[in-house]
């Protein structure tokens, strides 16, 4: 009797801890299907000033605009430099560009230039059960070196984190023209192998340079090397016709592989960094894109943009995704129109004004080289608001960790979510901000640029550098164009931000 009592109370305790168990698992469950997907659209050479929501009236951006007005539409945030590979270089590993050397504008042939020892956005949400994606552009490296193109590419996002790739190498201007899915480039026909060189161009291949009667786009500033759809390119490329991408297509071609990651992984939380290549040069809208605007290609890629936003928001609403999907919508750096190719940027500019209403541009220290859109959109979860917090894309990491309950975090990657999320206005109180090797700190409404050598103005892109021999101080919130340098006037505020910008500069990598 005793024994069959005990016997008993033991199965019950048995059924009990497995029911507890089958709990403890469910509610896990739930609460990984509770993350939210993470989507990051992220544009390039997107100026500050060509949205809509941001004061644009000869662009017209509604579904940018519906995100930035649905959501908070942050004025102060910041891409991490004001060029590419940094920027792309920071936003993936949570650390300051200028930490390490090889973070510039990279060749198409450049090695990688993350350790893939060290954590990165895409592997800190895998670890917390997320499928992981990147579609479109990489510009960070592919390879140790010598990349044989025939062959799987590797290391590169695959090896970090990124569970689906499917990317441009380097930048839409440079070769190798193919695209590569998870390391194999698309379409590659094994008897017609690809050879890529920087230095020397291949035996009998025209060239912008030598061959301009082939050209459909007149190269202005470099641009004159291996010619591709009619399009000169930096960089030399031989073979790999059936890999070559359509320019014109890009766009779509990008977006239908966006909208499969999405429907593939629709069951489980999902991360996709969608890299888009507008309005970077070459500037190659559809046709259907053609005259959208009056400021030529530039203008007319970037609505084409908009429509690709609109169209890859629809495909989250039709699976039900929306309300279940946090957006960040944003730029790797500020605007430029001459980028190389006379493509009348400049010429058919008019009284748009990309940079906002900020000085400088790409590759520029002023504020428009790094202060670019910048927004966070969450159906039903976060408020719409206009939010003046500094923020930057070097927190992503950190903050993203926070949001699904990862204890990740860099030295220079600051927790900030309350304020991405909209439930605060604050940001973070400094930010060293890069340009070309060059950097400088902002501190609250501060911008403090230190001296620097070399021209003031970049030649070829017409953009000022914000180089000076003397230090620069300005107070954005009296002035956001940067015009008087009050360095003289206020010693003291100007010895705070020297010593600030000194700390961080020198700080160790961890
Ligand atoms: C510059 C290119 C420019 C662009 C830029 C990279 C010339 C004259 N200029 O060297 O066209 O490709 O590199 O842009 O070649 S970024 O957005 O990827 O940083
Ligand atoms: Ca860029």
């Amino acid at each position: 009797m005793k024994h069959r009592f005990k016997g008993l109370t033991l199965s019950f305790l048995l059924l009990f801890f497995t029911a507890c168990e089958e709990t403890k698992k469910e509610s896990q469950g739930l609460r990984l299907r509770e993350k939210p997907n993470i989507v990051i659209i992220y544009l390039d050479d997107l100026g500050y000033g060509d949205v809509g929501a941001y004061g644009a009236t000869a662009i017209k951006t509604p579904n940018m605009d519906r995100l930035a007005n649905g959501g908070v539409k942050f004025l102060d945030g910041h891409a991490s430099s004001a060029t590419c590979t940094p920027s792309r270089f920071a936003l993936l590993t949570g650390l300051y560009p200028w930490r390490n050397k090889d973070a510039h504008v990279l060749p198409g042939n450049a090695p990688l230039i993350i350790d893939t020892a060290k954590i990165t956005v895409p592997k800190v949400l895998k670890a917390s059960g997320y499928n992981t994606g990147i579609v479109g552009k990489w510009h960070l490296g592919l390879g140790n070196g010598d990349v044989n193109w025939n062959e799987r590419i590797s290391p590169g996002p695959n090896e970090l984190g990124f569970d689906y790739s499917y990317i441009l190498a380097a930048t839409q201007d440079r070769v190798p023209t193919v695209y590569i899915e998870n390391g194999n480039v698309d379409n590659l026909d094994r008897s017609d192998p690809i050879d890529v060189s920087y230095s020397e161009n291949f035996e009998g291949q025209p060239t912008g340079k030598d061959n301009p009667e082939l050209l459909t786009m007149m190269w202005d500033v470099g641009h004159n090397n291996s010619i591709v759809n009619g399009i000169g390119r930096i960089g030399y490329m031989r073979g790999g016709e059936s890999a070559k991408w359509s320019d014109i297509d890009m766009a779509d071609h990008f977006l239908n592989k966006a909208q499969s990651f999405v429907k593939e992984n629709k069951e489980s939380p999902f991360f996709l960094y969608y890299a888009m290549q507008q309005p970077h040069v070459p500037r190659t809208p559809h046709p259907r894109f053609k005259g959208a605007t009056d400021l030529g290609p530039r203008g007319d890629v970037i609505v084409e943009a908009d429509w690709c936003i609109g169209q890859f928001i629809r495909t989250l609403e039709e699976e039900s995704l929306l309300e279940n999907t946090l957006i960040i919508l944003s730029s790797d750096n500020g605007p430029v129109l001459n980028d190389g190719y006379r493509d009348e940027a400049d010429v058919r500019n008019g009284n748009h004004t990309p940079w906002g209403p900020f000085r400088g541009g790409k590759y520029c220290l002023f504020e428009a080289g790094t202060r670019v859109p910048f927004v966070t959109y969450w159906k039903g979860k976060i408020t719409p608001k206009t939010s003046n917090a500094l923020v930057s894309q070097i927190d992503l990491l950190t903050s993203f960790a926070k949001l699904v309950g990862s204890e990740e975090s860099t030295q220079d990657s600051e927790n900030i979510l309350d304020a991405l999320l909209g439930e605060s206005d604050i940001g973070r109180k400094k930010l060293v901000l890069e340009a070309s090797g060059r950097t400088a700190l902002r501190k609250g409404k501060w911008a403090m640029i230190p001296p620097h050598k070399g021209p003031s103005l970049y030649s070829g892109v017409n953009i000022e550098s914000g180089n000076d021999e003397a230090y620069q101080l300005y107070d954005l919130e009296i002035e956001k164009a940067q015009l008087t340098n009050l360095a003289d006037s206020l010693p003291e505020k100007l010895e705070e931000l020297k010593q600030d910008f000194q700390e961080i500069i020198d700080s160790e990598e961890k």
